[in-house]
């Protein structure tokens, strides 16, 4: 059956290129992998009592097993709504927890659920029975495929005789709540619902065979004291996660980075919305700050004040825009070779636990300890300095290739420094054409035009995907040494193309050329990040004009970083005939190299980073070394 599908899928693409040979984008198949289990909270559930509330903002994957049926279907996700009501989503698409499709038949039916654990509603006091509502927030599409008008979500409630009714329900083929979410409210009747084991459950019906069809829930509440125009709560969120705090990068090369602190910053931003009714003002602080992730250090406070200032409004989204980083805090954050940043935002909001008033005159009100509505006011996102340069933020919505024979696609880095280009990372997500084992060139260009002028090409093969947005890294059987600008991508073998994972949060789509008839264009068409990153300068480069493996007695330089411009090298100095030492802009910086004491000295009082180069015979062995201040 795999077969027939693959024959039309490629006659769909013969068709398509003659009309529009171009990059195209298409869905994912595969969700969320196994370690879905192992992030899923157990834990032994009695029947829930009212107020039910959950916004996702504190699960990953998979939704909170004490809200929720182990084994339902959904994933829970940050990337995949568009301006949801508060941080992460539940999605329906047309694969199961485990990623696989529920059908290999090109067919539609039933697809993901979202199924509450039974809550208890047998005990409502009888001036409360006609004031129980559901509600919820919902969108199609979103950062995913828009369901077509025989696909459908439909909400039902469970009576009490296992029956389950639907009670709302919603069709695609529209354009409607395609990028906003629409909110539900739905009045839950005493008489055949309000039984000790209620539950209600999301069901999607869609294509099987694929993560197609996409709805997206988000911000459920059924509770008590309510009527048909209780949309509202007093609940300010965070809809988004921060922004890079490095402009369009989530990871830039450690050495790439020191230095230059001042080309990367910028300042970040996270987009924040209140459920008070429209119109309703609410002062809000909020503060920025960023950390040194694996210590836990803070490493700047761009905004932290104790004055109210901002307004969020009810109904509204309003950006918090950080100030600008401290390029001499992020200098001082400065490890070895590598950091990892933590960017966090928080609002400061009166929000508290959920409560109902009890007496409107008195005002005396109940809380309720579970549903503390400050859980989603805090958002943070991580950037990384370390190898490699990554413009996505590791997580793929959809998927990206060129429908061309033998097509190209080439993705820009520009680069602040010469170096060595030694890796390419690229995660090949599953999608409906079995990408596994299929082989393409790996290419590297430092200029595009009309010639081939490929720097490097090598063959490669796709691994098979066995969990969501896993990079594959491909060792360059040559390093390279590379400037200013670098263009890294793939030539398909054929028709069938081969698709790459993109991040529909990041658009650096003005960045992606394709070539499907032997000229470059510029992509025009896709928005979005590919998952295609270069890794530079393995601390064993050698350059050599020829493919030598790496010398397994690695020349070292101790210390690195140091403190003064005087270095040992350890290692086997037998064949080194010479040493030149050169600054990251390529000029020699006058340097004495004492063989028998296996000392270099250099002339130089600027910190930074340098370039050692340790002549053999024939061979120049190459190492970085980071002069910093004492
Ligand atoms: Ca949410
Ligand atoms: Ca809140
Ligand atoms: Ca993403």
């Amino acid at each position: 059956m795999r077969l027939r599908r693959l024959i039309f899928s490629v006659s769909l693409w013969i068709c398509s290129c003659v009309l529009w040979a171009q990059v195209i984008e298409v869905s994912l198949k595969h969700r969320s992998g196994s370690e879905t289990f192992r992030t899923q909270k157990t834990q032994i559930i009695d029947t829930l009592a009212l107020p039910f509330w959950d916004d996702f903002s504190t699960s990953q994957l998979v939704p909170d097993s004490t809200k929720w049926l182990s084994g339902v279907h959904v994933n829970i996700n940050r990337g995949r709504g568009l301006n949801p009501p508060s941080i992460n989503v539940a999605t329906f698409d047309g694969t199961d927890q485990h990623g696989i499709p529920y059908s290999d038949l090109d067919l539609r039916g039933e697809a993901d659920s979202l199924v509450s654990q039974p809550i208890n509603l047998s005990n409502i006091p009888p001036g409360l029975r006609n004031t129980l509502y559901f509600s919820f927030f919902w969108q199609k599409k979103g950062n995913g495929e828009i369901p077509e008008n025989v696909d459908s979500l439909r909400l039902q409630f469970k009576d009490q005789n296992g029956v389950w009714s639907t009670v709302w329900s919603a069709v695609g083929g529209d354009t409607l709540y395609i990028e906003n979410f629409k909110q539900e409210i739905i009045q839950v009747p005493f008489g055949p619902f309000q039984h000790a084991g209620f539950q209600f459950r999301f069901q999607s019906y869609g294509k099987l065979t694929g993560g197609y069809d996409n709805w997206h829930i988000d911000y459920v509440l059924l509770r008590t004291r309510r009527d048909e125009n209780d949309l509202y709560l007093r609940d300010r969120t965070l809809s988004t996660y921060p922004t890079s705090i490095f402009k369009d990068f989530t990871a830039i090369p450690f050495e790439h980075y020191c230095g230059r602190a001042d080309t990367f910053r910028d300042s970040t931003s996270i987009t924040g919305f209140s459920l008070e009714p429209p119109g309703f003002p609410a002062s809000i602080r909020f503060a920025a700050q960023i950390f040194d992730a694996s210590s836990g250090i803070l490493i700047d406070e761009m905004n932290n004040t104790d004055e109210d200032g901002l307004l969020f409004n009810g109904q509204l989204f309003t950006t918090l825009q950080a100030n600008v980083i401290d390029t001499i805090a992020l200098n001082n954050a400065k490890t070895d070779t590598s950091l990892v940043i933590l960017t966090k935002f928080f609002i400061r909001t009166k929000d508290s636990l959920m409560f109902d008033f009890i007496n409107p005159v008195s005002g005396d009100s109940v809380f309720f300890d579970d549903l503390d509505l400050t859980v989603n006011d805090t958002a943070t996102a991580l950037v990384t300095l370390d190898r490699h340069y990554a413009y996505d933020d590791g997580s793929a919505e959809t998927a990206a290739g060129v429908n061309a024979m033998n097509g190209q696609l080439a993705y820009l880095y520009l680069l602040p420094v010469r170096d060595t280009l030694t890796d390419i990372q690229i995660y090949f997500p599953n999608v409906e054409s079995d990408q596994a084992d299929q082989s393409l060139r790996l290419k590297i260009w430092s200029r595009l035009n009309n010639q081939e002028n490929v720097t490097h090409t090598q063959t490669i093969f796709i691994n098979a995907s066995d969990s969501l947005d896993k990079f594959t890294n491909y060792p360059l059987s040559k390093a390279l040494l590379l400037g200013d600008s670098l263009f890294i991508g793939i030539q398909q073998t054929g028709l069938v193309p081969v698709f790459i994972g993109l991040d529909k949060n990041h658009n650096t789509g003005d960045r992606i050329y394709f070539n499907t008839s032997g000229s470059w264009q510029a992509n025009t068409k896709i928005q979005g990040s590919l998952m295609l990153r270069p890794v530079f300068g393995n601390t064993d480069d050698i350059l050599t004009p020829t493919d030598e493996p790496v010398s397994p007695n690695a020349l070292t330089l101790f210390p690195n970083p140091a403190y003064e411009p005087r270095v040992r090298i350890e290692g086997p100095l037998d064949q080194i005939q010479r040493i030149r030492i050169f600054d990251i802009a390529g000029r020699e910086i006058p340097s004495r190299f004492e063989k028998s004491q296996k000392v270099i000295e250099f002339s130089t009082l600027r910190n930074g980073i340098y370039v050692v180069h340790m002549y053999s015979p024939n061979k120049i062995h190459v190492k970085r070394l980071i002069l910093l201040d004492k």
